[in-house]
């Protein structure tokens, strides 16, 4: 059953009941008009409310249906909307908790509308690339007024029923309700109190005017242009309201209707729905029941107050758990509180942060320099020096000091996390959590599961990161796990390409056209040059046969690790953060180009594009096939969040699917001719080759 029917005196009350949101999918849809049908068929019945059962009255359209037939099938929520506001007797809303997208655009065709204070109310459509699509932009600026009802939707950002309340002439809701809990009787003696009220009023039936129309979407859309650049709904949500004030009430919603349609098939939304679904699928793992029992985590212990220690320290005390750090000196603890307090007071400063809460945090923030304060941590994590050796003597003194059932991490970026569990008497205790810097911003946490991680310590570690607000990501124990595996491969064909003829500038400009935050040579200056080149020398022992350009290498050679010695792939003035090509750089390259015997050819931004992002699609399909990642949404996840992948293309594995698996792979073995690149990684993945060659995707969400 997907709507619930009872009749409370006079009062027929339709409850939707389709956990977890009520989302109006086909058959929450028919049920609804079934069941309006059978109350106007009842004389008894004087009139109607609809409600929500459980944490919504309803979160809108079942986003899962989208790109299937149910998603237009009729009943479709317009006709849905229909019966109600042609319903022969008056039919109440009685929002609570969640009323969102086509949820309020229901609540919008009924007669009257009661809320109760603490609602969410929100056209998020904007959000999944779309705009409301069952009348929201021709009704929502009919109760609320045009410029907050615009607000609203081309935010697709929720506000409390109770604001909404306030704002003077609206005719959102009739009534406030006292409560949550008294919202049912409330809504039920309401419902009472018209049943004879006539005519029944109807939303559409409003006025829709702006005095300064023409003027104030002018500006609208000029806001609006600015902050939407890779995204086409938005302007086309002006647009929508803009005719809500200038076409009859039929004529807008035909006009909202065709703009919806075609929005619905946009890349841009698809990315956006794909990504709302894979953020939350990331949270699922195969074999880990979301109910598995989970420790209670009410202390963290964080060895290392560095930049990443600092950082990762700050995620816990902002969602207030209590962090003891430790460190070996205590000018090393000094200089790690004075970080966390000048990050805090940058908050402050700006407006993000309330003095109180800023204190409030401190508060829950201890140091010491022994280990043995440690032992009644509930969870530890390491973020000391990138060496085993290290690790080693860390994990080995934690087996020492911590509490049975305490759960040992280590924010490592690639070590081996089988091997750090077997320094320790409790393997089933350990677990990688790898923040990403700076950790007190960057969304992404890679979660890696080691060989003998207990179920209960992922479930525990997954929750945990939920709370402190981060996309956590399972990954299983290789070099690099998701992310930086599939980094170093994208950063391989930056170098060749540098070799071929390219110049840092045209790489990163080309792919930041294409849409990433920072291109390759960029990012290595800021995150520091000198990282990749201790990886790359640990790689020239483990793995002689890998190919590497040696450009990186002759600019570290060269002192130049990137911003921080204020030089690196570009020059830079100092105190500045602006990248200004370098002749010196240039130089370096054509004099290797001569060294190695390579005439510079002119190469294509469109081939730039393609050896880096199917450099990560080919690799992320072995990652795949290994079992590194459980799915391919997850990879996107990974490079969403932490590699600055653009939103818009749904990262990489959505677009690989986007282009055609097949084209990738025609493209790789192109690549795999050029005597100057590595033939030997451009051999597609098994996985890869298996679904291009059978016309397949990645199967990832609509
Ligand atoms: N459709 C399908 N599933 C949904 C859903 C939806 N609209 N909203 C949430 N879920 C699932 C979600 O996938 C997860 O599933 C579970 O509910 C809990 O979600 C015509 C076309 C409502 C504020 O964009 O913002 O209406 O992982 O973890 O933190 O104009 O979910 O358990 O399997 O987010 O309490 C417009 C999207 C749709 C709202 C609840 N509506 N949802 O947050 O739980 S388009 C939205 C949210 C539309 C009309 C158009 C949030 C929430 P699982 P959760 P939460």
């Amino acid at each position: 059953m997907t709507t619930l029917y009872e009749v409370h005196g006079t009062v027929a009350l339709i409850t939707l009941s389709n956990p977890p949101v009520n989302g109006l999918g086909h058959a929450t849809r028919s049920s609804i008009t079934d069941n309006l049908q059978k109350a106007n068929a009842d004389a008894t019945v004087k009139s109607i409310v609809i409600t929500g059962a459980g944490k919504a009255f309803s979160g809108g359209a079942d986003i899962k249906e989208f790109g299937t037939p149910k998603a237009l099938s009729e009943p479709n929520l317009h006709s849905v909307i229909l019966a109600i506001e042609n319903s022969s007797k008056p039919v109440v809303a009685a929002i609570h908790s969640v009323c969102m997208g086509g949820g309020l655009e229901l609540a919008l065709g009924c007669h009257y509308r009661i809320a109760a204070p603490g609602c969410s109310v929100a056209l998020p459509e904007v959000k999944l690339g779309l705009l409301p699509g069952a009348g929201g932009t021709q009704r929502l600026p009919r109760v609320l007024g045009v410029e907050p009802a615009l607000n609203m939707i081309v935010s697709g950002e929720p506000v409390k029923s109770e604001l909404l309340a306030q704002i003077p002439g609206q005719k959102l809701f009739d009534k406030m309700a006292q409560s949550p809990e008294s919202l049912a009787e409330e809504a039920l003696a309401f419902a009472q109190s018209i049943a004879d009220t006539r005519p029944l009023p109807l939303v559409r039936d409003l006025p829709c005017k702006h005095p300064n129309g023409d003027a104030y979407f002018q500006f609208a859309r000029n806001m609006v242009k600015g902050m939407s650049k890779d995204f086409p709904a938005p302007l086309k949500c002006v647009d929508a309201v803009e005719a809500a004030t200038k076409r009859k009430f039929e004529d807008g919603l035909l006009f909202e209707r065709e703009i919806f349609i075609n929005l619905m098939w946009t890349p841009e939304s698809r990315a956006l729905r794909h990504i709302f679904m894979a953020e939350r699928a990331a949270s699922k793992i195969p074999d880990v029941p979301e109910d598995t029992p989970k420790r209670e985590i009410k202390s963290i212990a964080v060895i290392g107050a560095g930049t990443m220690g600092g950082g990762i320290s700050m995620n816990f005390l902002n969602a207030g758990i209590p962090v003891k750090m430790l460190e070996m000196k205590q000018e090393a603890l000094d200089r790690g509180i004075a970080t966390i307090r000048k990050n805090y007071e940058a908050q402050v400063k700006k407006g993000k942060l309330k003095q109180d809460k800023y204190e409030q945090r401190m508060s829950l923030l201890s140091t010491t320099l022994s280990y043995d304060d440690l032992k009644d941590a509930d969870m530890v994590i390491e973020a000391v020096f990138e060496e085993m050796g290290v690790k080693e003597k860390v994990f080995k003194e934690l087996d020492r000091v911590m509490k049975p059932g305490a759960i040992l991490a280590s924010n490592t970026s690639t070590l081996d996390m089988n091997k750090i569990a077997g320094f320790t008497q409790r393997p089933q205790d350990v677990i990688g959590t790898h923040f990403f810097s700076p950790a007190n911003v960057m969304k992404l946490l890679e979660v890696v599961r080691a060989e003998k991680t207990a179920k209960d310590v992922l479930a525990t570690v997954m929750a945990l990161g939920k709370k402190i607000r981060k996309t956590s990501v399972v990954s299983g124990v290789c070099d690099g796990f998701i992310g930086n595996r599939m980094i170093e491969q994208y950063s391989r064909q930056a170098g060749f390409l540098l070799e071929e003829g390219a110049t840092p500038e045209q790489v990163d400009k080309a792919v930041e056209k294409f849409g990433f935050a920072m291109g390759p040579f960029r990012m290595g200056d800021l995150a520091g040059n000198d990282i990749g080149w201790a990886i790359r020398k640990r790689r020239y022992q483990e793995k002689p046969g890998m190919k590497y350009s040696k450009t990186a290498d002759l600019l570290c050679e060269m002192g130049r690790f990137g911003q921080k010695t204020g030089a690196g792939w570009y020059d830079y003035v100092p105190g500045k953060r602006d990248a200004i090509p370098s002749q010196v750089v240039v130089d370096m390259i054509e004099k290797h180009r001569k060294d190695i015997g390579v005439a510079p050819r002119k190469i294509s931004d469109e081939e730039i594009v393609q050896r880096l992002v199917y450099s990560l699609v080919n690799e992320a399909a072995h990652i795949l096939e290994e079992g590194i990642a459980s799915k391919a949404s997850d990879i996107d996840m990974v490079y969403l969040t932490g590699y600055g992948f653009p939103i818009h293309r749904g990262g990489p594995m959505l677009y690989a699917d986007q282009v055609g698996l097949f084209n990738v792979v025609q493209s790789m073995n192109r690549f795999a001719q050029n005597p100057l690149d590595d033939a030997s990684f451009w051999k597609p993945a098994p996985l890869l080759a298996r679904l291009a060659a059978e016309g397949k995707t990645f199967n990832l969400s609509t």
